[in-house]
């Protein structure tokens, strides 16, 4: 078997490669080193292979389109299992199987799995280099499309080899795409492990074992031994007039505006306001010496959903990936450039759509898939944060929960306290979207916006959540944001995008202090003439209908967040639940 020179002399890593190189018997093995001569050597095999096409080099310098498996274009959550010793700690929302079960099922597929393939061994940081609240993990792989799109997602090769020194302290994560059949796809985690398989998929969060794998699954679970936190959080800076930086981290579930409001430019409204990206998708949230809690974004890139990016809603995100990006299960026009729903311009007449068959205008078909993403690298980004590679990231002064609600949860509200933020979070629900395989459009809660991605019983994660407090003597004031609400005729009422700031600059004056709020039943909103609207074509009773409580509604909620925490039984903390109970009998 051929074998590239391993690049480290850890025993610990060479003796779990070797285990799975007896696993999974590949013809060859590659030990990445995260080189540009590696990069350029991989993307030249792919694109030999197919598996990347080379688009308009013109007007995409470096740039490729990767076609997945149409059975194999989104998160699988039925297919993906927390596998804990005892079903009780990985939680009624996940899906479960005992670790003995578990690795015997898997090493069945994985058995042979790689025969006449390559396994590529990546070195990977998740964090900034050097810090310590960084987290280091080796992905074995089969795909090459999964080392070139961790090199962009990732501080990867010799840098996280270095890191790692001769330390046993990595995760171990085995990817192997298999025949890409769904009825053969397992995405399985052992935390207890530090251990993660995933078989029979090629695709973003089931194959990129960083990212949702890693750095949230493995990561929440980390989190709670450790005392922090992991969230499915964007993280910004927003620069006011006078100099001053503050930085907000807000959960909105998967495609519903996280990179969208990572990026955000503000309206002219706001001249001399500017808003800067740490991070769009992924938080790591620490106690600092001061007693604040301090924001890290573990990533290096974006995996950002395409369609509805353009120059109007998204100009920063149009410049971040104008170069070196991967592009997946987008559409293509004749001359090689990138298309998609949502696209500023004319509707192309002819393009070869996600599934590289010809597509006509007026199709009742997607030229582009709804989940189709870019992998652009961090450094591309415009507003990039100079914060980035900060070891000890950025002091969070406000938290944000938002899902997306046609009716019932107003355009911004603040919690009381820090029990009732964790009670707005943990009751948080969202229509499903087509970043998971499934039915789009259907309302459920998303506690946090990490339903899918809690790596342990979701009573245990609220009541994390709640012990924050006591280690937070400085914490961040909690918010809950709706950009989606919509007209009884199906149209948004607010106008979202970098409009978003309007509501932000609330956000941002509570944070400090600045402005007084209305007090409601169920949080604190803004008083009329707060939010400023100056500048933006839109009927006050427009927005009135963005923010307006209606009693009936909330009884409807407050019931129906009943189910959701009963099924935790005895586990469910007892404040979320007094709490809840509290705002349903002054309904009454
Ligand atoms: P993941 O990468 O899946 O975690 O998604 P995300 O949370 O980063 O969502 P993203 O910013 O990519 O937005 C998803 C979709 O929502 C895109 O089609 C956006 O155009 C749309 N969107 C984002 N922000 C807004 C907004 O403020 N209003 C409206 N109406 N749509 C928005
Ligand atoms: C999400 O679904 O929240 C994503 C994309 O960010 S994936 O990496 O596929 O999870
Ligand atoms: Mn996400």
């Amino acid at each position: 078997m051929a074998t590239s020179t391993p690049l480290t002399s850890n025993k610990h890593l060479l003796g779990w490669v070797d285990e799975m190189v007896t696993m999974c018997q590949p013809d060859s093995v590659v030990f990445c080193d995260g080189s540009e001569e590696e990069r350029k050597r991989l993307t030249e095999f792919a694109v030999s292979k197919g598996i990347l096409i080379p688009l308009n080099q013109e007007k995409h310098p470096g740039s490729y389109l990767h076609r997945s498996n149409p059975n194999d274009v989104a998160r699988v959550e039925h297919l993906t299992f927390i596998c804990t010793p005892k079903k009780e700690d990985a939680g009624p929302t996940n899906n479960w199987m005992a670790p003995d079960a578990a690795y015997t099922k898997l090493r069945g597929l994985f058995e042979g799995s790689m025969k006449g393939r390559t396994m590529y061994v990546i070195p990977y940081v998740m964090g900034p280099l050097g810090s310590e609240h960084s987290k280091i993990g080796i992905e074995v792989t089969d795909s090459v499309y999964v080392v070139l799109n961790m090199q962009i997602m990732t501080r990867m090769g010799k840098a996280a080899l270095e890191m790692l020194g001769e330390g046993d302290n990595f995760n171990r994560g085995l990817h192997c795409t298999g025949d890409v059949n769904p009825d053969r796809r397992y995405i399985c985690h052992f935390p207890q492990d530090n251990t993660i398989w995933s078989f029979g998929s090629g695709y973003g969060g089931n194959a990129l074992l960083g990212k949702k794998c890693l750095s949230l699954r493995i990561g929440s679970y980390l989190g709670k031994s450790e005392g922090w936190l992991a969230e499915h959080m964007l993280i910004l800076g927003v620069e006011d007039p006078d100099g001053t930086k503050t930085y907000v981290a807000a959960a909105f579930p998967s495609a519903c505006g996280k990179t969208n409001f990572a990026m955000m430019i503000p309206p002219r409204r706001f001249a001399g306001w500017r808003v800067f990206t740490v991070g769009d998708d992924i938080a790591w949230l620490r106690v600092g010496d001061d007693g604040r809690l301090w924001a890290v974004n573990p990533e290096n890139g974006y995996f950002g959903v395409a369609p509805g990016t353009n120059m109007k809603s998204n100009p920063n995100a149009m410049k971040t990936i104008s170069k070196n990006t991967i592009f997946t299960n987008v559409a293509v026009t004749k001359d090689g450039e990138v298309w998609w729903e949502g696209l500023d311009g004319e509707v192309p007449e002819e393009l070869t759509d996600w599934k590289g068959q010809p597509w006509k205008k007026g199709s009742t078909e997607k030229a582009a898939h709804p989940n189709s993403r870019f992998t652009a690298p961090a450094a591309n980004n415009p507003i990039l944060s100079s914060h980035v590679n900060d070891p000890r990231g950025v002091p969070i002064s406000a938290i944000i929960f938002g899902g997306r609600r046609s009716t019932t949860i107003p355009l911004v509200m603040q919690s009381f306290n820090w029990a009732h933020g964790v009670y707005l979070g943990s009751t948080m629900a969202s229509e499903t979207t087509a970043a998971a395989t499934g039915a789009t459009g259907v309302v459920r809660r998303d506690p946090m916006a990490m339903l899918p991605f809690a790596g342990y019983n979701v009573a245990d994660y609220f009541q994390h959540w709640l012990n924050m407090q006591k280690r937070v003597p400085y914490p961040p004031k909690i918010f809950m944001v709706n950009w989606f609400r919509k007209t009884k005729e199906g149209k948004f009422l607010w106008p979202g995008f970098g409009d978003n700031m309007r509501v932000l600059k609330w956000i941002l004056d509570r944070a400090h202090g600045k402005v007084g709020a209305q007090e409601t039943l169920f949080g604190w909103v803004p008083k009329q003439g707060h939010i400023d609207l100056s500048g933006l074509d839109i009927a006050p009773e427009t927005v009135d209908e963005a923010t307006h409580i209606d009693d009936g509604e909330w009884k409807a909620e407050l019931e129906d967040q009943k189910n959701f925490f009963d099924q935790f039984g005895e586990r469910m903390p007892k404040t979320l639940e007094l709490i809840r109970q509290q705002l349903l009998s002054r309904l009454s």
